[in-house]
């Protein structure tokens, strides 16, 4: 295989889809090296069948907003390997949303859920609807106008979305009830991040926050270091953001640091319970503004337009959206003194970014690998909900550890270096890639 040959056939069957092809990028290079020593995958196409999806439905959404006016939007799914399971992923609303961004999520998505050690393959869906400003009822008129024609090809083993940025469990409680309607069959593990009343898993809301930082801990426990007193920045302010910020709190880590799209909240004194519980407070406004923070907690300092990465941190925490940590941003956190960055949003660094945080040689771990605890507890759930029973919080947080862990010891098997420096991003690719690769083999040419 030869990168750049791949690459410019790609360029020139999807000209401007850059997010897809920027993902797709990064997984190539981590992985020729190995790929080169197995002809038995030169032979079969692996890479070219693995870099498309398997298929794309693509489909109009219209409903009626409250003023009585008639809107239409773009829904997607994109099924993209069923090598190693049912297609799994999550379903993102957001007034960008486009095919480049749902495919790279969707390529990225069958390598993390590779990681996860569970099986599933990798799929993505979302609209370009706005959620920003809208009221309930528009919400659940939309979902259900959403899933009125996404149900048929979904199934509890065929397909089965979850939430990602825009759409929580209020999105995922108006879906499930229209596809019940439809299907007229209660497939209870058709989605996750259901609620807990109706066979949601407990700890999946906590889980992609949660999961990403038992993931630092042990990044951090083999480079000797410890989280506890560390300053940590995040960006965002959802529920992933959430997450990670309450269990950077409860390892006696300081969030110094969390932002939206209007700003950055300097938090110097850190999160206490109250604070966390208004982070919640803030994304249900669907207002996407950060600054209430700060009106709230006096303690607390708004700054417009600046990033989490203008705050000096020990530890970053990119919580948010792809590329929202750029070369730029990298320099600023490197001259700070920031030690470790680690991506909980998807792609949540642009390569130069990486790039500088590798030759600084400070820890770096990228997303498919560190928020890879959000859609193994989406496993879980799928799992319950198949044997028609319900595990208790310390259950799931305990198989969400043992998981984390062995993402955590796959990442040092395949990207430790001959100089010591463990290249997570090689480490990760590699080990998503070959367990894909392998059963694509095994089950011939289709
Ligand atoms: O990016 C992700 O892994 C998610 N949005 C979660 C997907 C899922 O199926 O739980």
């Amino acid at each position: 295989m030869k990168v750049q040959t791949i690459m410019a056939e790609l360029e020139r069957k999807h000209p401007g889809e850059n997010e897809y092809l920027q993902a797709v990028q990064e997984v190539l290079e981590s992985i020729e090296e190995v790929y080169n020593l197995h002809p038995e995958f030169e032979k079969a196409k692996i890479i070219e069948r693995m870099v498309e999806p398997d298929r794309i439905f693509t489909f109009r959404v219209t409903w009626v907003d409250d003023r009585g006016e008639i809107q239409t939007n773009l829904g997607y799914r994109i099924q993209f390997n069923s090598a190693i399971g049912p297609y799994k992923g999550g379903i993102r609303f957001h007034k960008a949303v486009n095919p480049s961004m749902l495919k790279f999520l969707g390529f990225e998505q069958t390598f993390k859920n590779a990681l996860t050690t569970l099986p599933m393959g990798g799929a993505k869906g979302g609209s370009d609807f706005d959620p920003v400003g809208k009221s309930d009822a528009e919400i659940m008129r939309f979902c259900q106008a959403f899933m009125w024609e996404l149900w048929n090809n979904i199934g509890p083993d065929t397909d089965v979305p979850a939430g990602d940025v825009g759409v929580g469990g209020r999105e995922i409680g108006y879906m499930y009830g229209m596809y019940k309607k439809l299907a007229r069959e209660y497939n209870t593990g058709v989605l996750t991040g259901k609620g807990m009343t109706w066979g949601g898993s407990l700890i999946r809301p906590e889980a992609t926050g949660f999961g990403a930082l038992y993931f630092v801990e042990h990044m951090l426990a083999k480079a000797g270091k410890s989280i506890q007193g560390a300053t940590v920045a995040i960006s965002g302010f959802g529920n992933v953001a959430w997450g990670a910020a309450t269990k950077a709190t409860e390892l006696g880590a300081k969030v110094i640091a969390i932002s939206g799209p209007d700003g950055v909240v300097y938090n110097p004194e850190g999160m206490n319970q109250q604070k966390l519980d208004y982070m919640l407070v803030l994304r249900a406004s669907n207002q996407n503004v950060v600054a209430p923070f700060a009106e709230k907690f006096p303690d607390a300092t708004f700054i417009p337009g600046k990033k989490a990465w203008s705050i000096k941190c020990d530890i970053a925490l990119p919580c948010a959206f792809q590329n929202e940590l750029n070369g730029d941003d990298a320099a600023e956190l490197l001259a700070n003194g920031t030690w470790c960055a680690a991506e909980v949003s998807n792609m949540g660094c642009t390569p130069e970014a990486i790039a500088a945080f590798q030759s600084a040689g400070i820890l770096f771990a990228p997303g498919k690998a560190v928020n890879a605890g959000g859609v193994a507890t989406s496993g879980l759930e799928m799992t319950q909900n198949a044997m028609h029973i319900s595990w208790s919080a310390a259950e799931v947080d305990q198989k969400l550890h043992y998981i984390m862990e062995s993402i955590h010891a796959a990442c040092v098997k395949y990207g430790t270096q001959e100089d010591g420096y463990i290249n997570y991003v090689k480490g990760a690719n590699i080990a998503g890639f070959m367990k894909v690769a392998q059963a694509m083999l095994e089950q011939g040419i289709v």
